[in-house]
């Protein structure tokens, strides 16, 4: 359990290393809004470009997506005024307590995440020591604002244990009760969104094949190639949810529909139950369409203004300093920093 001194405060970050997703949207950002308006949290919403650079970016590149990840977000719902909302190597207390970090956390416990042995494949000599020590920058990130609550997709759950590791470690060691032991909130139909190429792989912004994803920046017509070329079997649709279980390339296109007409997915299974995919598609295209346009649409307007969003980033970046700092100056008189 959180212990009660803690503020509620929701933090959550996504790395400018590509176009945004709607895996990114509907496991990610859709909720961070809604966490935003449901009130009772204070919320910082975080583009992490330091953990970007754990694998190669394209400096050009990287500039051009941060802009375009804070315009995605408030494109969304995301409220600079409401909520924290700037990247993270503005706020330097991230990388600070992250040293801190590294120095609790095990070489073991790093090794058994499986996002780095997927990452790093079997070339792990030649991975980047950033990307090993990925986890413990998550955890500064998080703990550098006591925050305690993360949405995030499923796919980000085995690195907020490590981050309740960490806390949990690091005021055993100490003494204190100083981290707050941060909740994961995995939550609705779609938190795991799967490529449209291989329902057995997470949709992602850096997989080499764009048909295997659906960008947030996508015109009508990819989307609707994407969704006509995803990959199904032979079968129509089961009647039910059940009938979903071993058909994960079905699964998944019946999620994407229920997160995007905010159904559950026995709810969605009612209205779409025993469809033919080539009725089904054409469908799951124009929800895809009517949903995202709108977010596509204004995210082309704000990249008009860049001076903005950089305006935008900045005071962010010193909202999220007040907050950082004293909690970054408290942990270094913990750990017997002379200050
Ligand atoms: N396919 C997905 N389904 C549901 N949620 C997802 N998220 C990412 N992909 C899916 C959620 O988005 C948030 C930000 O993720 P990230 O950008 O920090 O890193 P990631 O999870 O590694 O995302 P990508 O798109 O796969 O990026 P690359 O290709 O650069 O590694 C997280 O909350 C994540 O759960």
């Amino acid at each position: 359990m959180t212990a009660p001194h803690f503020t509620p405060r929701v933090f959550s970050g996504i790395q400018p290393s590509g176009g945004l997703t709607l895996g990114n949207y509907l496991g990610a950002i859709r909720r961070f809004v809604e966490m935003q308006d449901r009130g009772g949290f204070e919320t910082i919403y975080c583009m992490v470009d330091l953990h970007a650079i754990t694998v190669w970016q394209d400096p050009e590149a990287l500039r051009k997506n941060t802009r375009e990840l804070c315009a995605g977000f408030i494109a969304a719902g995301i409220d600079p005024e409401k909520s924290i909302l700037f990247n993270q190597s503005q706020v330097p207390e991230h990388a600070q307590l992250g040293w801190i970090f590294n120095c609790v956390a095990r070489m073991g416990w790093m090794a058994r995440m499986t996002q780095w042995k997927d990452k790093a494949g079997k070339n792990s000599e030649n991975a980047s020591l950033g990307l090993f020590a990925y986890p413990a920058l998550m955890a500064a990130d998080i703990l550098v604002y006591h925050a305690t609550h993360v949405p995030v997709g499923e796919d980000q759950k085995q690195h907020l244990e490590l981050t309740r590791d960490i806390a949990a470690k690091f005021n055993h060691d100490y003494g204190v009760d100083f981290f707050p032991l941060t909740e994961p909130v995995i939550e609705g139909a779609a938190t795991r969104v799967m490529s449209l190429r291989d329902g057995s792989k997470k949709m992602s912004k850096s997989d080499p094949s764009d048909m295997s994803r659906i960008n947030m920046t996508d015109d009508a017509d990819a989307i609707a190639k994407k969704i006509r070329k995803a990959k199904t079997d032979p079968e129509p649709l089961p009647e039910t949810a059940e009938g979903l279980a071993d058909r994960p390339e079905a699964r998944n296109l019946v999620n994407i529909y229920a997160a995007l007409s905010d159904l559950t997915v026995e709810q969605a299974m009612a209205q779409v139950g025993g469809q033919q995919f080539g009725q089904f598609k054409p469908m799951l295209a124009d929800l895809a369409v009517e949903k995202l346009a709108p977010i596509s649409g204004e995210m082309a307007r704000l990249m008009e203004a860049p001076d903005e969003i950089d305006a935008i980033l900045a005071r962010g970046a010193e909202r999220a300093r007040e907050l950082a700092s004293p909690i970054l100056q408290r942990t270094y008189e913990i750990v017997g920093m002379v200050r």
